[in-house]
């Protein structure tokens, strides 16, 4: 099913499955209790440990609502999503690891699919789901830190969602964490014992300097380079008052790391980041390594993209019962993590190798297919060196139906091109068998 779910785009089940045939053992596959969402989790995540020892990491976590409709939604028992809770739809919590030094994705480590309660909730289960919802982020970086144990370093970043104590004060060891710092906290300083306002502790600090950096296009933002202003310091998070476990210690040792623009852009609003970290900050070069690390958080707003829009158009699927579709979107975010892998490769900008996203065993049969695939004229050659993610995506764009002259291949084009390489691989392992 995972190849059928990167091969063909689309939503409704019967135009996933191709025929009338695959679209009753496709259902049949979402519906039987024996393949759960979690299992499917599982063997993507050990895929990803296995491309991750010895590497230095950057571990991407966040959440997105995935809306699938209104009255109709609701009437097969979709829960609220979006701002009012209008619409109807499904939450996915997805963490990601990216290799620190290329920013390339390396696999999905961990994914959460559920449903919310519907109907009016009264305050207090909306206050218990709130709650319950905010676990995702802790029981992520738990995660990440036991799949991913053999790596050489794990740093988790994510927004100010994630701006909980409990996540700072309950990390695995073996993972730093950089959030977006959402929440004005009371602090205790180096310089004195009073406690002192994290926000206004900071704005009083001199500037440690200033780096320019690229901020990349987004909606209604047009790409830009600017000048940051760096200021960073040592601080200790007071537990809140209200809500935290009796158990967790009465402070949180942290540094801050706040950049802001200098200028105000053209469009929208200055750049301003807080961010909290478990890293040791004390030199400028450490500062913006910091902010580098936050920024490759930009991955996982692409990887949503992918899976949205771009790729398996998941909220315009058909499929009316919650729990089916909780399977469904489980197994399209294993799927996209590859396609937007081959995206990311075609220009071969990046270093990623083919071990990246594909098993050792598909290195022969994809040079068998390359040298097929060949034509007569410079441009028709695969430019990219064997053993490479990049050669891999030319192959996978080729088959997709890209001729190599016009465009550059898009998520529609390798996952249509994904699907006929395991049609070959399959073909071959017969073959195999035949001799
Ligand atoms: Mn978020």
């Amino acid at each position: 099913m995972h190849a059928a779910l990167v091969a063909r785009p689309g939503s409704c089940i019967r135009r996933l499955a191709g025929t009338r045939a695959r679209e009753i053992q496709f259902t049949r596959f979402l519906r039987n209790a024996a393949v759960t969402a979690t299992e499917m989790v599982a063997h993507a995540a050990e895929r990803t440990a296995s491309r991750t020892t010895g590497r230095d990491l950057v571990v991407i976590q966040d959440t997105s609502e995935l809306a699938l409709g209104g009255r109709r939604a609701k009437a097969n028992g979709y829960g609220p999503v979006g701002k009012g809770g209008a619409l109807r739809g499904l939450l996915l919590h997805a963490v990601l690891a990216v290799d620190a030094g290329t920013g390339g994705m390396l696999g999905l480590v961990d994914a959460t699919v559920w449903n919310r309660k519907g109907g009016k909730v009264k305050s207090r289960r909306a206050r218990l789901t709130r709650e319950k919802e905010s676990q995702r982020w802790l029981d992520g970086t738990m995660r990440a830190g036991d799949v991913l144990a053999a790596a050489e370093s794990i740093t988790g970043v994510s927004d100010r969602e994630s701006d909980i104590y409990e996540h700072f004060a309950r990390r695995p060891g073996n993972v730093h964490l950089i959030v977006r710092a959402c929440q004005n906290r009371k602090i205790e300083t180096d310089d004195a014992d009073q406690v002192d306002l994290l926000f206004s502790h900071l704005d009083a600090l001199p500037e440690r300097g200033r780096f320019t950096a690229k901020i990349p296009a987004a909606p209604g933002r047009k790409a830009r380079t600017t000048e940051l202003a760096v200021r960073s310091t040592r601080v200790a998070l007071c537990k809140p008052r209200n809500g935290a476990a009796p158990d967790l210690p009465a402070t949180v040792a942290l540094t801050i790391v706040d950049v802001r623009e200098t200028a105000k852009p053209e469009d929208g609003n200055p750049v301003h980041w807080r961010l909290l970290t478990t890293h040791e900050v004390t030199t400028l070069g450490e500062a913006r390594r910091i902010v580098d690390l936050y920024r490759i958080r930009w991955t996982i707003e692409e990887f949503f993209h992918t899976l949205k829009t771009a790729g398996f158009d998941i909220e315009a699927a058909d499929i009316g019962d919650p729990k089916v579709m909780i399977k469904f979107v489980t197994a399209a975010a294993v799927a996209a993590v590859t396609v937007m892998q081959l995206v990311k490769a075609r220009d071969g900008t990046t270093t990623q190798s083919l071990a990246d996203a594909f098993e050792p065993a598909d290195q022969p049969i994809l040079e068998a297919v390359s040298t097929q695939l060949e034509g007569k004229t410079a441009r028709q050659k695969n430019p990219h060196p064997r053993g490479s993610l990049a050669f891999a995506a030319w192959v996978m764009a080729r088959l997709g139906g890209w001729t190599g002259y016009y465009g550059k291949p898009g998520p529609q084009v390798m996952r249509r091109g994904l699907d006929d390489f395991q049609r070959i691989k399959y073909g071959a392992s017969l073959r195999l068998q035949d001799v």
